[in-house]
């Protein structure tokens, strides 16, 4: 515990250090350092399970977490194995059936078939965080159960790269990386985001817009979708989303979208200036009509085209697991700064925006993920990432 205390007393030191003058780098370290903050704190909830019954009864040790990590801190070699292990996925049998989703031909399609059908009861509700962290990891069991992965479920640090994602390892089109943006089309419109009577929001176009053309997934079929794709042009191209529609992965990278919305100073006063679970899932996710697409959004239109852009079928893009790895931590951390109170906080309910109305999500609610895997599982068993079925951390 000492070791771990004087790591993180040099972590603090090391953004005293840093210049200044570089508010980007002063943010980033300070974001780091809350993270770090967190695994500290894991480590002493861990170390502090002291009753020997509760130690009978816990699986899961400081010894035994998987550890995640973001893609620019995995070697070569690692990243392929995850890349490989996705294309894995998308080359195994679906499990949904046809009379559910005739357009869900791959195991993976079954985790975007499974989202689709589920994606107006799991965003702006009380399941948001868990299901999605709850989604994630089945993910992660299934690259590592039915593809061989032994590596962990890596997060894509949204503030590393704001002002020129398609540069970052991430994106820049090697065989390294999640692949590169799209084909490049030239004089596109904004993006016009409608919700309700709110007032639309308008996103910059990035600088790609067609089809992904380097890197693992430049042969990537999309098969499921749209239900509800905005273009450049003002409209929305609409969908039931479970046909089959096979077509090209589309991107349009936007550093605009990023470094408006998901850089290192927004995580942070995200994570430190909201006190309750409703205003930090609400200002995650956008607080309609405020302007603000959150960090949420923000990773998202980042990637932008097809099916980034479309909320209903977004896992359809391979990077939706490394941004929804980055918003588990990012709630993670949130949790760690006042675990007592806020370890099993929520706040909403059942519908999107509560519309239509409906009960308060409670702790012995049920999420069930379907086809995807992970069977029914309590909200109650999803509030921390190292108890119930989770066994993992976040490092740098
Ligand atoms: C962690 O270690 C404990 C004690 O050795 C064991 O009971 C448990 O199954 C392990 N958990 C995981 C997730 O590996
Ligand atoms: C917008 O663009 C799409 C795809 O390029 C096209 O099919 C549609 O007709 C356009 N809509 C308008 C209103 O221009
Ligand atoms: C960072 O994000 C916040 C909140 O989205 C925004 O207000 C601010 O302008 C952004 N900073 C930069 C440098 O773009
Ligand atoms: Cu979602």
């Amino acid at each position: 515990m000492l070791i771990r205390r004087l790591t993180y007393a040099l972590l603090l030191a090391r953004a005293v250090a840093a210049p200044t003058t570089d508010k980007t780098s002063d943010s980033l370290t300070e974001l780091e350092n809350l993270i770090e903050q967190a695994r500290s704190t894991q480590e002493d909830i861990l170390d502090d399970r002291t009753s020997a019954a509760e130690k009978r009864r816990q699986t899961c040790t400081h010894d035994n977490l998987t550890v995640r990590r973001p893609w620019g801190s995995l070697s070569k070699k690692e990243r392929k194995a995850y890349t490989d292990a996705v294309l894995c996925l998308q080359s195994l049998p679906a499990k949904t059936p046809a009379s559910v989703a005739p357009g869900a031909k791959s195991r993976y399609d079954d985790f975007v078939a499974t989202h689709i059908i589920q994606t107006s009861n799991i965003h702006y509700t009380g399941t948001f965080l868990a299901w999605h962290r709850w989604f994630v990891y089945n993910y992660e069991q299934a690259l590592k159960n039915e593809c061989g992965y032994t590596g962990s479920q890596p997060y894509w640090n949204w503030a590393l790269y704001a002002n020129d994602p398609a540069s970052s390892p991430i994106f820049d089109g090697s065989a390294y990386s999640m692949s590169g943006n799209g084909a490049p089309i030239a004089n596109k419109g904004p993006i016009t985001l409608l919700l309700g009577d709110f007032a639309p929001v308008y996103l910059p176009a990035g600088t790609g817009g067609g089809c992904v053309t380097s890197g693992p997934f430049k042969n990537m079929q999309v098969n499921l979708g749209p239900v509800s794709l905005p273009l450049n042009n003002g409209s929305v191209l609409t969908g039931t989303g479970l046909e089959y529609n096979p077509r090209c992965l589309k991107r349009d990278i936007s550093a605009g979208v990023n470094s408006a919305y998901a850089n290192a100073t927004s995580i942070i006063n995200l994570i430190l200036k909201n006190n309750n679970i409703g205003d930090f899932q609400m200002v995650m996710q956008g607080v309609p009509g405020s302007g603000s697409i959150g960090v949420h959004g923000g990773g998202h239109y980042t990637v932008g085209g097809d099916p980034a852009d479309d909320v209903f079928v977004s896992p359809g893009e391979p990077v939706f697991y490394l941004h929804h790895g980055m918003i588990d931590l990012v709630w993670w951390t949130w949790q760690a700064l006042d675990y007592k109170n806020r370890r099993d906080a929520i706040s909403g309910t059942g519908t999107f925006l509560n519309t239509p109305p409906s009960p308060d999500t409670t702790l012995d609610d049920i999420v069930d993920l379907g086809y995807a895997g992970g069977g029914p599982i309590t909200m109650r068993e999803l509030m921390s990432i190292h108890d119930g079925p989770f066994c993992y951390t976040y490092t740098l």
